[in-house]
């Protein structure tokens, strides 16, 4: 390797802001020269970047694609200046040009490509893929829009359009040479060839024209970089001279609009599915576009032979967002690559593998088969044909109660199209996102499938990358880590569990009590610039930030809040150890309860923060906009990690393990990965309440549950409810509440109450708060807790879960650098 050269790179800055801006470096505001030093660092990378494919490709690499329609990056500079092998010197440089790096780094948009877990973990992988040397290339849309940017305004959520793209995006590369031709509407037509076979020729269709945007996925310290591919949209022939002669220009126009449409914005749903055929188009727009594209290289690289590409390419259909990609890959292989229906499907089957990341009923794909047809009548004619076969074999299989099973089972039923189950179907492989979210995958949702396929699922714990969430979010820690056991940590997780022998150590528990302490004073400094709020930095950072669902349950959170603040009211004389509760989250821009309880949470916090009789014994802070970036100054910070969702609902969570790799412990319930988390820690170095899974699933079937008995026999819980609706935290409006606390009690016979027990459970998250809040008054109980939590986060690395994907799933080799 060429030694790096700091004075070539000084000069390449310098000579940027000229070519750039036309001025001089020292003359740049600070989103100018972030371009500036963007630039060059680009340049740092790009000799590795065609050198991994030119490697991968001599060797013969298996690729993965990750074809996901989310993809939450967060800012690219920082992660990857950390990532280069000569991150130090590069530091130098920036410094020595009297540059001020993390303000550079502030001057990048977050790239908000994805809503939230799911996106996030999109993300990891990539990392933990280039960093473990794997060749991979991330698939998806390059949304005009990302996630919107979230305002409060009077305590509401406003949605502002997240123009993230208009001053342009340094570490893109535009591949005009790789555009593909992605075909919506029109019919199909039948022809017989000579030989007898069928041929199926689509007409009268719309065209599309893909182009692929790559950016760069550098690999910690290995010279590998991997690539994120996301997908713009043209019209093909935006001014057809035929129409505009034929003065149909507004046909040129609409087209050129439909165009445009497909890649304007992201869907800012979670955990829910709005059944938009927009949506559709976008998922067959990248998913078409980037199939086409792995393929064509694939034959290329192999002589044009097509028939051992499952030895060289792996799919995975990150939920069933992409799962078109399995009929795609059919049409490919058997229209563009004349294979037969059954050399096509072992293929198809073989290269295709799907994760599941939610249970939720809301969640799931079906498409109505009127919308599906018309918009992809050969992918339609496709997924009947699987069907069709698919409902053959379960015939085959279970005689006596085929009728039955293929009910529940078939792809098409009921006049919709179900792509969890063509996603199952055309898979090899189905994976769960934690143990207990497979198991009642196994269970319950997809038992039959199970029962007819278990040799395809499998289990593959979630995990976050320790770069972005422990080294880049918090340098001090990550610093002290290094001290103690060396950097191995970086790109081996396990090896913090070293740092166990320190738990106990007087001198080690001060100095990490001291490192939380300052992270807790810059998010301290955040808020106040943000929120105007003055916190304490000694009381509790008790800390929730994801996006903002029911089954999340927010709710408790600040019922919780509201019980205590009338505590503090009615005994002023008893002793309250001062206490933070920060919330980040936004809430889909069409989910009602979601929003209100966004107010909710922001009106308990005008009353109490400024009521000057508590004391600030208590603050409430809603920190706006939350996001990667924001993420990363608020987890080093936190004392309580949240993790209270519903036992069963939550399939996995992901800031969990962020906030326990930074020191924080857990108040959660036995849900999605805190199992596992508890498990690794123990349960004496967390705070664990609440019903567990069976319990709820029990209470869901046998419907014996009455909140109204828990509002009728507990008066200290009656009361946070009735100040829903008396006025207390609205008095301008006493009503505005009333549609949370009806969501709770019931009301309308046809509602469920309560769906997601929270009135069951607060009484004992009241207590594991209370005991987490005692515990954290005994420093030196904590600072153990504290460093056991983080030392015990080994499992929690989006490497080791890459490294289960490869080993189980993808079969991939290293690239040799
Ligand atoms: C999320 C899960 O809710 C979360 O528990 C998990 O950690 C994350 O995926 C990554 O696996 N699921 C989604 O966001 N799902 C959808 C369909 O939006």
């Amino acid at each position: 390797m060429q030694k790096f050269d700091k004075a070539m790179l000084k000069k390449e800055i310098e000579n940027n802001a000229r070519k750039l801006f036309r001025r001089e470096l020292t003359e740049l505001n600070e989103k100018e020269a972030f371009h500036a030093v963007a630039a060059a660092i680009q340049n740092q990378i790009i000799d590795d970047w065609i050198l991994t494919t030119k490697r991968a490709e001599e060797e013969d690499r298996k690729r993965v694609y990750y074809l996901s329609m989310e993809f939450l990056m967060g800012r690219a500079l920082g992660n990857n200046i950390l990532n280069l092998s000569a991150h130090e010197e590069i530091k130098e440089v920036i410094e020595e040009l009297g540059l001020n790096l993390s303000a550079l780094e502030d001057a990048e948009p977050d790239w908000a490509l994805g809503n939230g877990g799911l996106g996030r973990l999109a993300a990891c992988f990539l990392d933990s893929l280039a960093t473990l040397g794997y060749w991979a290339c991330g698939c998806g849309i390059r949304y005009k829009y990302g996630f919107f940017k979230q305002q409060i305004v009077d305590g509401y959520q406003k949605e502002v359009a997240d123009d993230w793209l208009k001053d342009g995006n340094p570490f893109e590369i535009r591949r005009a040479e790789l555009a593909k031709e992605v075909r919506f509407g029109g019919w199909v037509e039948t022809v017989q060839e000579a030989d007898g076979r069928l041929r199926f020729v689509h007409k009268g269709y719309q065209s599309v024209e893909a182009i692929p945007y790559d950016t760069p996925v550098v690999g910690y310290d290995n010279h590998i970089v991997d690539t994120l591919r996301v997908w713009d949209a043209k019209a093909k022939e935006t001014f057809s001279l035929d129409e505009f002669d034929k003065g149909n220009y507004q046909k040129a126009v609409e087209s050129a609009n439909m165009a445009r449409n497909i890649v304007e914005v992201l869907y800012p749903n979670d955990n829910h599915y709005a059944g938009k055929e927009l949506r559709l188009r976008q998922q067959y727009f990248f998913i078409s576009a980037s199939v086409q594209t792995a393929v064509d290289s694939y034959v290329k690289k192999h002589d044009g032979d097509v028939k051992h590409l499952a030895d060289k390419l792996a799919f995975q259909l990150n939920d069933t967002h992409p799962t078109v990609a399995v009929a795609e890959l059919m049409r490919v292989l058997m229209d563009d690559y004349h294979l037969t229906w059954d050399e096509a499907w072992e293929i198809t089957v073989n290269t295709c593998a799907y994760t599941n990341h939610t249970i939720m009923a809301e969640a799931l794909e079906k498409w109505p088969i009127e919308l599906f047809s018309k918009l992809l009548p050969r992918i339609y004619q496709i997924v009947e044909e699987i069907n069709r076969r698919f409902c053959e074999d379960v015939r085959k299989k279970y005689e006596g109660n085929a009728e039955a099973k293929i009910a529940k089972m078939a792809i098409i039923y009921d006049g919709q199209v179900k792509m969890a189950h063509l996603a199952i179907i055309g898979s090899h492989a189905v994976n769960g996102v934690a143990a207990l979210h497979t198991e009642i995958l196994k269970k319950q949702e997809l038992k039959d499938f199970y029962e007819m396929y278990p040799e395809k699922f499998s289990n593959k714990t979630n995990g976050i990358t320790q770069r972005r969430w422990l080294l880049h979010a918090n340098p001090e820690l990550a610093e002290w880590v290094t001290e103690k056991i060396g950097d191995r940590w970086i790109t081996d997780l396990s090896q913090i569990e070293k740092l166990a022998v320190y738990a106990e150590d007087k001198k080690a528990q001060s100095e990490f009590m001291a490192i939380k302490r300052h992270n807790k004073e810059r998010l301290a400094r955040y808020i106040f610039e943000h929120n105007g709020i003055k916190v304490n930095v000694d009381s509790v950072f008790d800390v929730m930030v994801k996006r903002l669902h029911e089954y999340k349950r927010q709710l408790m959170n600040i019922l919780h809040v509201m019980y205590l603040y009338n505590q503090i009211k009615d005994h002023p004389e008893r002793e309250f150890y001062p206490h933070t509760f920060i919330f980040g989250a936004k809430a889909a821009a069409g989910y009602k309860t979601a929003k209100l309880t966004i107010k909710l949470i922001n009106s308990v916090a005008e009353v109490i923060n400024n009521d000057a009789s508590i004391k600030d014994k208590i603050k409430v802070v809603f920190i706006e906009d939350y996001k990667v970036s924001s993420a990363e100054v608020i987890i080093p910070a936190a004392d309580f990690s949240e993790q209270i969702s519903t036992a069963s609902k939550e399939a996995s969570g992901t800031s969990n393990m962020k906030l326990m790799l930074n020191g924080a412990l857990t108040i959660g319930t036995m849900d999605g990965a805190n199992v596992e988390i508890v498990k690794e820690v123990g349960v004496e170095n967390a705070f664990i309440f609440g019903m567990s899974s069976d319990e709820v699933i029990e209470l869901e079937h046998n419907r014996s549950y009455k909140p109204m008995d828990i509002f009728n026999n507990d008066q200290e819980i009656r009361r946070v409810l009735m100040q829903l609706v008396n006025g207390f935290y609205s008095p301008e409006d006493p009503e505005l509440f009333r549609p949370l606390y009806d969501s709770l009690l019931n009301t309308k016979e046809s509602d469920v109450a309560d769906r997601y027990f929270i009135l069951k459970d607060l009484r004992a998250y009241m207590q594991a708060q209370e005991e987490a809040v005692k515990h954290f008054q005994d420093r030196e109980w904590w600072a153990r807790a504290a460093i056991l939590n983080t030392a015990h986060a080994g499992k929690f690395s989006s490497d080791r879960t890459i490294e289960e994907y490869v080993k189980d799933i993808w079969h991939l080799d290293k690239i040799e650098m």
